[in-house]
């Protein structure tokens, strides 16, 4: 072989080598890996979490009221920027000229936007009102803005309202606007005014609700960016800073996640101070795009998160389980369940759910070794108590068992037989002291003999 050739096939080898560092996945991404030691190979466990993605595209849409979409029947509108050219038609029969709530959440391909459009506000001056609610029927963490983009000019009144449990309860997310005080007798505040103590105050902005022209500004944004910035810095460098406060201060890393989103329109663009009676047909809401940068929330415990039976789960590790990682597997002690945590930077912390049978001997008094986990009601049970115990933590005695009191619980002769006399005895049962239930004229802890005046004749006293 020629030198050269040898030359070349060295770099080859070189190049396809992996560089230093390049199996070590980025901090939180592998929940767990698998190192050598003495004892032979075995699992290193670390907190770890889904990548982020855009949520629009698992999200369940309803807008309400009925009939507030735009097209049914065919209707005619104009632009605040063009207000007396109406001769643009919205027609829900037609698909070039219809604006279902699902364009809000499409993948917008070939440059066309695509948007859902109401009707216009006709009914003036009843205030023309539309409800968005957007569900995931999973718990999801927002890592970046939510950005919704209207067509056609900014709502000058809206509330974001977020849900934690599915839409069962809500709250305030944000109000917006272009008069805090007038809207909703709250200061116009920005994130920029927020400090780490009352970061997660629900403010009211003016900043996305001003006229400024329909094309300049179209975004309404959630600024998650900015608040993550008060701990991390102006660049987000210190992102270590923002996970130490996640797990410190209370109620942040709730702040920032949610189950569903309601976007509470009260009031459209005006385009203007007042409201144009005479040509009501510029006046209208229209939404083009709504992005949700999240992950979906796993308590730390999985770093995948898969689309099953229509619905976001979480691929659980660490011996967890549920749609959020949020109790421990069958099999595994459901009181040892903990939230992975963030610290200590980097890999932060797995809390593995512990092993049923190696908490079996404390959870079950040491008188069986074996644990059964009943899903339905998130219990450990303890299976076949020996030593004549019984009960969810053999902590009882079997019956015709009583507990002798100077042996502890954990002890093999924690329960003594009641050694009932059959002859003389009710029942085979005995009180906690160990005494049986005599029949008449039989006495004695196990009623084996006779009370003063009867003596045994055929088995029992007469
Ligand atoms: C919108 O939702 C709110 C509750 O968040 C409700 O009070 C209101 O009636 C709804 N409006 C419409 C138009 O459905
Ligand atoms: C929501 O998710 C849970 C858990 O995956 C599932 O059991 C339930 O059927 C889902 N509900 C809907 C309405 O999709
Ligand atoms: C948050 O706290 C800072 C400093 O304590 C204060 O200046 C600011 O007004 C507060 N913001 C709100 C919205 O209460
Ligand atoms: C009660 O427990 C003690 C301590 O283990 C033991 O020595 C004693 O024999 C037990 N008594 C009976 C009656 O089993
Ligand atoms: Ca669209």
């Amino acid at each position: 072989m020629s030198p050269l050739l040898l030359l070349l096939l060295l770099l080859l080898l070189l190049l396809l080598l992996p560089a230093p560092g390049r199996c070590q996945a980025a901090p939180l991404d592998v929940c767990r890996s698998l190192r050598g030691s003495e004892a032979g190979p075995g699992w290193e466990f670390y907190a770890c979490q889904p990548p982020p993605a855009n949520m629009k595209e698992f999200m369940q849409i309803r807008v309400d009221p009925p009939g507030i979409t735009c097209g049914n029947p065919p209707e005619r509108f104009c632009t605040l920027e063009n207000p007396y050219l109406c001769s643009d038609e919205c027609d829900a029969s037609s698909p070039d000229l219809s604006h279902p709530p699902q364009l809000m959440g499409d993948r917008e391909r070939g440059g066309l936007i695509t948007y859902w459009q109401t009707v216009t506000w006709s009914r003036y001056p009843e205030p023309l009102l539309a409800n968005i609610t957007l569900s995931w029927n999973k718990s999801l963490e927002l890592v970046d803005d939510i950005i919704v983009t209207f067509e056609y000019g900014r709502p000058t009144i809206m509330v974001l309202e977020k849900s934690l449990d599915k839409g069962v309860t809500w709250q305030p997310y944000q109000f917006y606007a272009d008069d805090c005080m007038e809207a909703f007798g709250m200061p116009a505040k920005q994130v920029r005014d927020l400090a780490p103590s009352n970061l997660t105050r629900v403010i009211c902005t003016e900043r996305y609700s001003r006229w400024v022209g329909a094309k300049e500004e179209r975004s309404v944004v959630f600024e998650v960016r900015a608040r993550f910035r008060v701990f991390a810095g102006p660049k987000l460098i210190n992102m270590d800073a923002l996970y130490t406060r996640m797990e410190s201060m209370k109620g942040l890393r709730e702040f920032f996640s949610f189950t569903n989103l309601r976007l509470r329109l009260l009031r459209p663009a005006l385009g203007g101070t007042y409201v144009q009676r005479d040509n009501l047909l510029k006046y209208f809401y229209a939404i083009s795009n709504i992005d949700i940068p999240a992950r979906c929330k796993c308590h730390l415990h999985a770093a995948q998160c898969v689309l099953r039976d229509a619905s976001l789960q979480c691929e659980c590790d660490h011996n967890t389980a549920g749609q959020d990682c949020e109790r421990c597997g069958r099999g595994f002690k459901s009181r040892s369940w903990k939230p992975g945590s963030f610290l200590p930077l980097p890999t932060g912390t797995a809390n593995t759910c512990e092993a049923a049978e190696t908490v079996a001997n404390c959870e079950c008094n040491g008188h069986s070794n074996r644990c059964s986990y009943i899903d339905f009601i998130n219990v450990v049970t303890c299976v076949s108590c020996k030593h004549n115990t019984r009960g969810q933590n053999c902590q009882f005695c079997r019956l015709g068992y009583y507990r002798n009191a100077s042996a502890t619980l954990d002890d093999e002769n924690a329960c003594t037989e009641c050694s009932c006399d059959p002859r003389g005895s009710v029942t085979p049962r005995c009180s906690d002291s160990g005494s049986c239930q005599c029949r008449e004229g039989n006495t004695g802890r196990r009623c084996d003999s006779c009370q003063p005046g009867y003596s045994r004749k055929g088995g029992a006293c007469e």
